[in-house]
Order: structure tokens, then C-alpha cells, then sequence
């Protein structure tokens, strides 16, 4: 197997990649990498090749169906494609890449532009953990000239709440940083909660940081209005026959690196907020309610129930 494929996926593993966004770009990246230095000397072949990289990085993070659509979406590609030589093979997987990669970013700015309306002046909007999709939301509410603060969880074990901070703080925001335990103290006195996802089911839940559906249901206590900002490729398909998304558990050192031994420390990354907490995914289709994500996944992106 390619380097490319295995450093990708280690950094994945390790966190130097995280966000579902930049974990679904790394991941199709690494596939085009090793794809154009492949060995292999007919289509069978190269398909292998395809599918051991599609094993060792789907395994990177359990929780990520944005990035196991984006690798089946390039994988369906080569398996449909009529040609037969590793070269043009090699071509097809490079020119669905950077479709899916263009559609990805073409998202993301809807996103923006949409959600950035829900932000008004002189607001407090409070995150959880770091989403690029959320950040590069609350970025555009400050180009077009608004006025308003972020709070942010610090989210442990890992502290990509600090990720957010900074990137606020760079963008001009004013920004609070407070530790998990905090939301409800500080979310009566916020306007808005905004989160990301990694993952939307058949019935519209939400897989996001561990905490965010701690979050969601001091929002809802305190009626103070809930938001998903995600792209619809985050739906995993699988979902619909019945099978549950999978959390990833990591690994208890995260919690505490040298714990008495005896102690057990569990380390869930995700947790589930159930849609009656969610007020409305804001996506590339505008703001939704989550019934309808599966409705819409079959309008905007039929191929999803397609490819395996
Ligand atoms: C990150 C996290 C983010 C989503 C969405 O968890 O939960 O909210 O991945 O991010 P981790 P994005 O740090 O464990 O990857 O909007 O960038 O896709």
C-alpha cells in the first residue's frame, strides 16, 4: 500500500487531521496520491488496490461517513468506468476527486451564506468542539460587517475548542473560552447554538463531539435555539436499513495519561442528539428540519444508496 494512504490515515488516527471536513479531504486526497503511483497492471488489480486503501482508512475513524461516501463515491467511479487501462483509470479517480472536492467547498460557502443570516449584531453565539463548517459560518457573519461574540467550550479530552478560539480571535471575533461543564451557566445568555456534525441518520439525529447533546438539551431547557451546520454528504446511508452509526471510543490516556491502574476511564468521541433537539440543519439546501434529510439526500445525492 501506497505511503500516501497510511500517513493519511495515521495523522487521521492520531487527531493532526480532525473535523470530518478536513478528515473526508485528507482521506480522498491520499486515495488520488497513491492512485498515481499505483503498480498495478490491469483494472482488477488497481481496484484491490482501491479497496485495501478504502479498509485502512475507513478504520482511521469509525464515526466519518463523509469521508466513506467521498472514498465510495471515487471507488463506484473506477468500478463503472468503461476503461480498462490503469492510466485512464488513474485519470477517472483524479477527475472525481476534485468534483466531489469542488462540490465539498461549493457547500460549504452555501452553508456560510446562509447561516451567517441567523447570526445578528451584537449577538453571543456559543460553539462546542471545532467545526470548519461552523467556523467559516461565523467568519462570513464578521466579513459582512457584523458585530457579535463566540463562546467555546474548551471540549475535552482533546481541547479542539481551542482550535476555535484561535481562529475566532484571528477572524477579529470576540471570544470566551469556557470548560464543557460550563454550557448551562452561559446559555441563557446566548442567542444562538451552533455545532457541526459527522454524521445525520435516516431519522435526522446528529453524531457530534461528545457533549453536544449535553448542549443541545441545556439549549433546550434554557429555549435558546439549537443549529446543526453540515453538509448533507455527512448522512450515512447505512443508516436506512437499520444499521447504527458506530462511536469511536479512543483511548483513555486522552483522559488521563497516567491514571492509578484499576481505574476504568471511558473515552467516547461522539454522542447523539436526538432531532427534537435540533432546530434545523443548516446545509447547502438551506436551513432544514431534520425529517426531511432523507428526502432530501435522495433529490440532491441518489448515487449515496448506490455504492457500497
Ligand atoms: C470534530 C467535530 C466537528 C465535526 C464537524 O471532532 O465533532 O464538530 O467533525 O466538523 P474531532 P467539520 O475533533 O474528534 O474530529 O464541520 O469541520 O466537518
Amino acid at each position: 500500500m501506497h505511503e500516501s494512504i497510511l500517513d493519511a490515515a495515521e495523522r487521521i488516527k492520531r487527531l493532526e487531521i480532525q473535523g470530518a471536513r478536513n478528515v473526508a479531504i485528507a482521506a480522498i486526497k491520499a486515495i488520488e496520491a497513491g492512485a498515481k503511483r499505483s503498480k498495478a497492471r490491469g483494472k482488477g488489480a488497481f481496484l484491490k488496490e482501491l479497496t485495501d486503501a478504502k479498509t485502512v482508512l475507513f478504520a482511521s475513524r469509525e464515526t466519518e461517513p463523509l469521508m466513506r461516501n467521498a472514498i465510495r463515491y471515487v471507488i463506484h467511479a473506477v468500478e463503472t468506468s468503461d476503461e480498462e487501462s490503469v492510466r485512464e483509470l488513474v485519470d477517472v479517480v483524479s477527475r472525481v476527486s476534485s468534483q466531489f472536492l469542488e462540490s465539498l467547498e461549493r457547500s460549504k460557502e452555501k452553508i456560510a451564506a446562509v447561516g451567517s443570516k441567523r447570526v445578528s449584531n451584537s449577538s453571543k453565539v456559543l460553539t462546542h468542539c471545532h467545526s470548519s463548517t461552523v467556523t467559516s459560518m461565523l467568519r462570513k457573519a464578521k466579513d459582512e460587517g457584523k458585530s457579535f461574540e463566540v463562546v467555546c467550550t474548551e471540549s475535552r479530552p482533546v481541547f479542539q475548542g481551542r482550535i476555535t478560539a484561535k481562529e475566532m480571535l484571528d477572524a477579529g471575533i470576540e471570544t470566551t473560552l469556557i470548560v464543557d461543564s460550563a454550557v448551562r451557566y452561559f446559555v441563557n445568555d446566548v442567542d444562538l447554538v451552533v455545532v457541526g456534525a459527522d454524521a445525520i441518520t435516516s431519522e435526522g439525529n446528529v453524531i457530534n463531539k461528545i457533549g453536544t447533546s449535553m448542549v443541545a438539551l441545556a439549549a433546550k431547557e434554557a429555549r435558546t435555539p439549537f443549529y446543526v451546520v453540515s453538509e448533507l454528504l455527512k448522512f450515512d446511508p447505512l443508516t436506512i436499513h437499520g444499521d447504527y452509526e458506530t462511536i469511536e471510543e479512543r483511548s483513555p490516556r486522552e483522559v488521563w495519561e497516567d491514571a492509578p491502574s484499576g481505574l476504568t476511564i471511558r473515552n467516547p468521541a461522539f454522542d447523539v442528539t436526538r432531532r427534537e433537539f435540533i432546530h434545523g440543519i443548516i446545509c447547502e439546501e438551506g436551513i432544514i428540519s431534520p425529517h426531511s434529510i432523507s428526502e432530501l439526500i435522495r433529490r440532491n445525492y441518489p448515487w449515496i444508496f448506490e455504492v457500497t
